[in-house]
């Protein structure tokens, strides 16, 4: 078993009552880490310390090229330290190791581009009409940003995060996953590796019942950035409210991948396995309701579970596996639970439908790729997130069908379609309800570009030039260069 400590203002420390709780490997079902387990008490000290940072000591005084020096050195040490760390996330939430390289070697460049971002936050100098007065505007940081994050890809989505608020010039409380704290602990010495100074950034790690709520109540917290559920995004976004602070939420989705008959056949099926059993399904972009044109119908279905029959079930440190085991036993138990009220509802389970009886498979928290036929939109199966190896799949004859359906939905994360005729791949755009729309290729996701949701599947957008807002807020100053004050009883 490993031992952890929380960071909080720049000293590694156990849970203020001494308490820990187990993180799991899923593929051996075997604890192997030990976390502390944070409380309210906890959580205030982080607070404290990074409201600490963020008016008083180093921080507030660095020039905004100076944040984006440390911003690049912590991506240069993710960067040395990729493989470690890819290692550490496979072992903790069973995503593949070739999968979580990839996103490892990837996560620096959020550092690097926000960093590079930091010195280039720019007011503008207003031509105002009013008469002898200089007006300007100051994008100045929130205060204390906190993250919540989810357990599918916990550095992944901790830096959507964490690199624009730092680059703005906040400071910082991660709460990682309870499943999967380990992986922002390992960050954290990084950040500490890096010179950022204490209290700039924080990791508390505990629950979301107490961790959770006093991050997401107390005064002092200016912004929550949270990806996660629905229910608890839903939650947090009611007690935000309530002492105004800013929230972002990313809350997963029910996408739609949609097959013309023009497309090309054999991309649109990778496209369409990648989006479903890649990282077992555990994705908010998941493109898990598949919609096939009705003449391509059962020679597409067919191809697709033709090749979902060679994807390699097994140990996710192999760089041979192609689906690992689910992260939890509540994700286990909530895919399963999904993949019976689909048979109930009457859809036809042409693909997988359980757990794998190999003995190899017994210990780790598996599920088999699943494919459902005879989806009707309207069944539970096509309307809740499953967030799992589970794929439903719906017939349809024309475009307007094609984009009622896929708009059928309270979420609106992304969207997927291939084909190859050009006014229909700008119709389709224009008329899907989501916040990224794929076409002829699924699942891309870059810094650069903006992620976040349409409906319920949040508010905001993460990535991209734009989000830096996300952090700042706007000051309008304004000088008089008046020799007398005027009649003081009118606005001026
Ligand atoms: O999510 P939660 P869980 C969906 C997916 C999955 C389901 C449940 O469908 O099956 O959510 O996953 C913290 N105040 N997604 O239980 O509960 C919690 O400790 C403040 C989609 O993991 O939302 C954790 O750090 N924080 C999603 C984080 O919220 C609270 C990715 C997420 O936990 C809290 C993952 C509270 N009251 C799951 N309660 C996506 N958008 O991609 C919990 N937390």
């Amino acid at each position: 078993m490993q031992t952890y400590k929380m960071f909080i203002d720049g000293q590694w420390q156990d849970a203020a009552a001494g308490e820990t709780f187990a993180s799991y490997n899923p593929f051996t079902g075997e604890a192997w880490a030990a976390i502390p387990k944070g409380k309210k008490e906890d959580a205030e000290r982080a607070i404290v310390a990074a409201q600490k940072a963020f008016t008083s000591g180093p921080w507030p005084k660095l020039t905004a090229s100076d944040r984006g020096h440390l911003l690049r050195r912590l991506g240069d040490l993710i960067a040395e330290n990729a493989e470690r760390l890819a290692k550490i996330e496979v072992v903790d939430n069973g995503k593949l190791i070739n999968e979580m390289l990839f996103q490892l070697k990837y996560i620096p460049q959020w550092y690097y581009y926000f960093g590079g971002l930091a010195d280039k936050i720019e007011g503008a100098v207003i031509p105002i009409d009013k008469p002898e007065t200089f007006n300007y505007t100051r994008h100045e940081p929130l205060g204390v940003c906190v993250g919540i994050t989810a357990w599918n890809s916990p550095l992944l989505l901790l830096s959507y995060k964490l690199a624009p608020a730092l680059a703005a010039g906040n400071t910082f409380v991660a709460k990682p996953s309870e499943f999967t704290s380990v992986s922002t602990l390992e960050l954290a010495k990084l950040v500490e590796q890096a010179g950022f100074p204490p209290g700039v950034f924080n990791v508390v790690t505990g629950f979301g019942a107490d961790v959770g709520e006093t991050l997401t109540t107390h005064e002092h917290v200016a912004k929550i950035a949270f990806t996660g559920s629905e229910a608890t995004g839903r939650k947090i976004g009611e007690v935000a409210a309530r002492s105004f602070k800013k929230v972002t939420l990313e809350l997963g989705g029910k996408s739609p991948h949609i097959v013309f008959a023009d497309a090309e056949i054999d991309n649109a099926v990778n496209g369409v396995i990648s989006g479903i059993f890649a990282a077992t399904g555990q994705t908010c972009i998941a493109g898990s309701r598949l919609l096939i044109e009705r003449k391509i119908h059962d020679q597409f279905l067919e191809k697709v579970i033709a090749l979902a029959r060679t994807a390699r079930m097994g140990d996710p440190l192999l760089t041979s596996t192609q689906v690992g085991p689910v992260t939890t036993t509540q994700q286990l138990d909530k895919i399963l639970g999904y993949i019976d009220i689909a048979k109930k509802e009457g859809a036809e389970c042409v693909f997988g439908g359980g757990r794998p009886t190999e003995p190899e498979f017994s210990k780790g928290w598996f599920v088999e790729p699943t494919i459902f036929s005879s989806v009707r939109n309207d069944m539970r199966i096509a309307q809740e997130e499953v967030f799992g190896p589970v794929l439903a799949v719906i017939p349809f004859e024309t475009d307007e069908e094609a984009i009622q359906i896929a708009n059928d939905s309270r979420y609106g994360l992304a969207a997927g379609f291939w084909t190859q005729d050009m006014r229909r791949i700008l119709r389709m755009s224009a008329a899907i309800q989501a916040g990224t729309v794929w076409v002829n290729t699924y699942r891309t996701i870059s810094y650069m570009s903006p992620l976040g949701g349409y409906k319920h599947s949040g508010i905001g957008r993460e990535n991209g030039l734009a989000s830096i807002q996300n952090y700042l807020q706007t000051k309008s100053v304004m000088i008089s260069t008046a020799s007398s004050v005027a009649n003081p009883f009118i606005m001026r």
